[in-house]
């Protein structure tokens, strides 16, 4: 840790309660873990959560079925030995309720609740040039401000709803009956029992979902407009002893999810596709898909991800996965994706998922076939008939990366929107800062390695470059930094580029932008959400600023510029 200096990193020494020198948006993950930095260095700051309690995703979505898809012990904190020792993972695949009692428990260690503010949504956040300082408004009416701005507003916190008739773009809806989008799945018990459920969605949520709520429901009917590629999940407990294994074994996990590209403990497999035999890849995917977790997509041959014939070849096995798993195979045909091959989305990982279908209670309906026309007090009605409900569900998506931004009113330097310069996509400097808008720093943000991986290995990575920038500015006295121009383009150009070798860059997912609910992010146009080069790389570029004394960065001082240094 280094010491704390200069300009406001004295402890609470604010010139009012409503100014800061440090102010983070957003208590999840990303959060939390920059606020212990924070504490740490007894810098004056506060974290405002939009949310009545701490916990982003693993507070929010709530839904029958939600849990990790990466191993429970590759998800947690890595920088506290102590928790590590304390923290008892019972289950491989950790469900949402677990989730955030893990993350109340980190914030109660550590102390961390002190500084938040919960109920707090964000409306505005304007930087003042001649202060040289953020300007927030609250909903509640307050004005706070500070010197430097940290979002950590999450991936995916902008849920959106399907754009059709008897649906706002809020969510209220005409139906009578309860119905959410599972990110707004209620804290109190919804009973499912006895009832006949609508799921709206098959991406890794409604997929989640569905085998969960097929387990209860008197009747569930799925409505699927394009199916995804999934893989099983094969959770298991963790026994008190393998816990102890597994604590052992921490370091060289740890080490293992930073050499890999998806900062998994699962690694690609280094010899070429093509160097084997079609029996040996067969042989290989048995395996791959026996095993827990996202091994099936991310210890697999590299070639899946940008090569056509080797992609093909392994769709093509997946695909007869499914066929053997669901007794209709005209249900299984349903079932399997036709537009886009395996892994080129994000992979939902399932627990019977596919025999979900072989219910008696659970049907599929086919909006390729018969879409949806809209939705009524009653029900849904779809092209061919109305079907009645007593519960609907929206697993319909994100507006994902830039939405929860564009929720907010950011004005940068003169005050140029940061909506307007990220209209047709983001454009950062390291997904972590943005020229025009001075002392703000975006962690998690688009096109950082945090939404390419294993979420937390990503964050841990951003939080301690970001917190060695401020170590950096608090020690030169700066009051000041901004990217430059040209790094950005630079940075961007490099995002751009790596999509260009994928797969995916064809494919209609959040990772490219895609949301058929939101105006311009329809089929066919692209955004550059992730930076596909990986965790080592991404780790190894931002190390290279930080040791060139971050040359991209244009730092100043209020002396300095008032001339009085
Ligand atoms: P996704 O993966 O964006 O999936 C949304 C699903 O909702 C997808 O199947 C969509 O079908 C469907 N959808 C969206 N709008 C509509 C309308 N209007 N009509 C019918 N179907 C619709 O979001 P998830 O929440 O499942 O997953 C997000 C991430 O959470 C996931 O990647 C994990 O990282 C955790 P479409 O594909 O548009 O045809």
């Amino acid at each position: 840790m280094a010491a704390a200096a200069t300009n406001g990193t004295s402890n609470g020494s604010a010139d009012s309660t409503n100014d800061y020198e440090v102010i983070i948006i957003g208590a999840g993950v990303a959060g939390i873990y920059q606020m212990y930095r924070l504490a740490e260095r007894g810098v004056h700051a506060t974290v405002l959560e939009m949310g009545s309690d701490l916990g982003g995703t693993w507070f929010w979505n709530r839904y029958p079925g939600c849990r990790f898809d990466s191993e429970s012990y590759t998800y947690g904190y890595s920088f506290s030995d102590e928790l590590l020792e304390e923290w008892h993972w019972k289950e491989r695949f950790s469900g949402q309720p677990e989730n955030l009692r893990y993350l109340n428990y980190v914030a109660e260690k550590f102390d961390l609740r002190q500084y938040m503010q919960f109920n707090c949504t964000v409306e505005s956040a304007h930087f003042d040039d001649e202060a040289g300082k953020w300007r927030l408004h609250l909903a509640d009416g307050r004005d706070l401000s500070c010197r430097f701005l940290l979002t950590a507003l999450g991936l995916l916190s902008a849920p959106t709803y399907p754009r059709i008739e008897g649906v706002d773009f809020d969510g209220t809806d005409v139906f009578e009956g309860p119905s959410f989008h599972t990110y707004h799945w209620p804290a109190e018990p919804v009973e499912i029992k006895g009832k006949r459920v609508a799921v709206i969605g098959t991406g890794a949520t409604g997929v989640q979902a569905i085998a969960a709520i097929g387990e209860q429901a008197e009747h569930l009917t799925v409505f699927q407009r394009r199916p995804n590629w999934c893989a099983p999940l094969h959770n298991s407990e963790i026994s008190p002893e393998e816990m102890s294994t597994i604590r052992a074994r921490y370091d060289d996990i740890f080490d293992l999810c930073a050499r890999t590209p998806g900062g998994f403990e699962h690694e690609p497999i280094r010899t070429g596709f093509h160097n084997v035999s079609a029996e040996e890849r067969r042989a290989m995917w048995e395996k791959l898909y026996g095993e827990p977790g996202f091994g099936i997509w991310m210890a697999n041959y590299r070639e899946i991800f940008f090569d056509e014939e080797a992609n093909a070849e392994l769709s093509a096995f997946i695909a007869d996965k499914i066929r053997e798993r669901v007794d209709d195979p005209v249900i299984a045909e349903k079932l399997i994706p036709k537009d886009h091959g395996f892994g080129v989305q994000r992979v939902p990982l399932e627990t019977h998922y596919y025999e979900t279908y072989n219910r008696p209670n659970v049907s599929l309906v086919d909006l390729q076939e018969t879409p949806i026309e809209r939705i009524t007090p009653t029900g849904i009605q779809t092209s061919d008939q109305h079907y009645e409900f007593d519960l609907i569900v929206y697993a319909t998506g994100f507006d994902a990366m830039t939405g929860a931004f564009d929720r907010i009113d950011f004005r940068g330097s003169g005050g140029q929107r940061l909506a307007d310069k990220w209209k047709d996509g983001p454009i950062t400097f390291l997904g972590m800062m943005v020229n025009g808008f001075p002392n703000l720093l975006t962690i998690a943000g688009p096109q950082s390695g945090s939404a390419s991986t294993n979420y937390p290995r990503g964050i841990e990575i951003g939080v301690e470059w970001i917190t060695g920038l401020m170590d950096f500015v608090w020690e030169n006295g700066y009051t000041r930094f901004e990217a430059d121009a040209d790094a950005e383009r630079e940075w961007t150009n490099h995002v751009i580029e790596m999509y260009s070798m994928m797969l995916m860059r064809k494919a209609q997912g959040w990772f490219t932008g895609y949301n058929s609910n939101i105006d311009g992010h329809e089929a066919g146009t692209i955004r550059y959400f992730v930076y596909n080069g990986g965790a080592p790389k991404y780790k190894r570029r931002i190390d290279e600023v930080a040791d060139g004394d971050y040359q991209e960065v244009a730092f100043s001082s209020e002396r300095a510029l008032a001339g009085t240094a």
